[in-house]
């Protein structure tokens, strides 16, 4: 079974689709109502900017070769994902040691046991996430993810009251954290690029490839 379904293995339930309430940091986070944004917004960040062009570029020199080894997997009834391939990197070159531990300062407390492997998922354009929430058993309390290549939309929605969601548009070169609550309450997903639209904008999803650092359950 591929890493990231041992991962992802808890429910998967469909998001809801209601009126939209913005509020607070309306440019990357919106959600369903002001309290939710203000209650759960501690514990969703979206660094735009986080990376420079040719920090990216150096993570995708690093990373195509092994990626383009592989062929993206659709159409498995199952997956908690669709139009995907992934590989986990645990040397990286200098530059991408660099990016990768100015991730780990800014998301994880110092002496945090963090998960070896950092996971790399390639998104075709074709591709999604769908929700679920990650396992307990593998994942501690903090997922930090860089989005190369595509900006997109990351939904979450709360697993006891499915009318509560919030958005997070995830630009391009930005880094997301979810701590906390965000991780554990409510589900996340990658939308479809033909449902990509953020607070009434039209977001286009391209392929996207996401370098994911995560701490260990505690
Ligand atoms: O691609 C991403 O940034 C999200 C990945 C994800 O849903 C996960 O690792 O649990």
């Amino acid at each position: 079974m591929k890493w990231l379904l041992t991962v992802l293995k808890q429910s998967y339930k469909p998001a809801v689709y209601i009126s939209r309430v913005s509020s607070g940091r309306a440019d990357v986070v919106v959600g369903s109502n002001p309290e939710l944004v203000r209650a759960v917004g501690s514990q969703v960040e979206v660094r735009t900017g986080f990376i420079s062009e040719e920090e990216e570029a150096a993570l995708l020199r690093e990373l195509e070769p092994s990626l383009k080894r592989k062929r993206y997997e659709f159409d498995h009834w199952d997956d908690a994902i669709h139009g995907y391939r992934e590989t986990e990197r645990v040397q990286w070159g200098a530059a991408c040691e660099e990016i990768l531990s100015r991730v780990r300062s800014v998301a994880f407390a110092d002496g945090s046991s963090l998960l070896g492997p950092v996971h790399v998922l390639d998104l075709d354009k074709a591709g999604y996430i769908k929700p679920h929430v990650d396992s307990v058993k593998f994942c501690g309390s903090t997922i930090a993810g860089l989005s190369l290549l595509s900006d997109s939309i990351m939904r979450l929605v709360r697993v006891d009251a499915p009318s509560e969601w919030l958005d997070l548009l995830l630009p391009r070169r930005s880094l997301y954290i979810l701590r906390d609550k965000a991780r554990y309450d409510f589900t996340h997903e990658i939308l479809k690029d033909e449902e990509s639209v953020f607070n009434g904008q039209r977001v286009n999803r391209e392929r996207r490839i996401s370098v994911i650092c995560r701490n260990l359950p505690g």
